[in-house]
C-alpha cells in the first residue's frame, strides 16, 4: 500500500456536491483505503471569465499501481463529468494524482509529482492538512517550503463539506 493524495477540483453544475460524490467514488476504489479528506476551499479560477472554483485534497492507501488508478480516476471524471470538457473550460470535476507514495514517474499520460502542485495555494493548504509538514517533494523541498513561498491569497476555506 503507498500513500497518494489526490487533488479535486471543480467550477460546474453544484461543485460541492461534485466534490462529494468524488469522495464517495475514491471510497469505493479497488485495493484501496480512503485515508481522509481536506476541508473545501473556493478560489478564483486562475483562468479569467470562469466560475470561481472548489477544491479540495483526499487522500488514500492503495495497492493500485500509477496507471490503474489514473484510469480510475478518470472513469470517475467521465462518469461525473455530465457538462462537456473544453480544454480549458468550466469543470465539472478533475482529479490529479499530486503524490505516489516517493515515485517519481514521467511518462506521456502521468507526470507525479504534479508538476503544478508546488505553487498553487488551492493545492498546497488542503495538502497540508492531511500530509506531514516534514513531507519532501523529489527535488528535496518540503511541503512547509512550498507553504512558506505560497502565500493564503485568493482562497476562501469553507466551514462545511
Ligand atoms: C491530462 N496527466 O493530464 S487532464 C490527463 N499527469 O489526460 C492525464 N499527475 O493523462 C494527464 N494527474 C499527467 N492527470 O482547480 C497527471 N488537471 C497527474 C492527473 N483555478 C495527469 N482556482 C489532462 N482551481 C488532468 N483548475 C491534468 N484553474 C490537469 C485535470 C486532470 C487540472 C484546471 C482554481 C482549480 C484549472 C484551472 C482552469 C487552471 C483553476 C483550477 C486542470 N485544472
Amino acid at each position: 500500500m503507498e500513500r497518494i493524495y489526490i487533488g479535486m477540483g471543480s467550477n460546474l453544475a453544484d461543485p460541492a456536491e461534485q466534490l462529494r460524490s468524488a469522495i464517495q467514488a475514491l471510497a469505493q476504489l479497488p485495493d484501496s483505503r480512503f485515508a481522509g479528506v481536506s476541508a473545501f476551499y473556493q478560489s478564483d479560477s486562475l483562468l479569467p471569465g470562469q466560475p470561481r472554483y472548489t477544491n479540495a485534497v483526499a487522500a488514500i492507501d492503495s495497492g493500485l499501481e500509477p496507471l490503474e488508478l489514473l484510469d480510475a480516476l478518470q472513469a470517475i471524471e467521465i462518469d461525473q463529468g455530465r457538462e462537456r470538457h473544453e480544454r480549458w473550460g468550466p469543470r465539472t470535476l478533475d482529479l490529479d494524482i499530486l503524490l505516489f507514495g516517493d515515485r517519481l514517474i514521467d511518462t506521456p499520460r502521468l507526470k507525479v509529482p504534479h508538476y503544478h502542485m508546488q505553487a498553487r495555494p488551492f493545492v498546497l493548504y488542503p495538502l497540508a492538512e492531511l500530509a506531514p509538514a516534514t513531507l519532501t517533494l523529489a527535488d528535496g523541498r518540503s511541503l512547509a517550503q512550498l507553504l512558506a513561498e505560497c502565500p493564503f491569497v485568493g482562497l476562501e476555506r469553507l466551514p462545511h463539506r
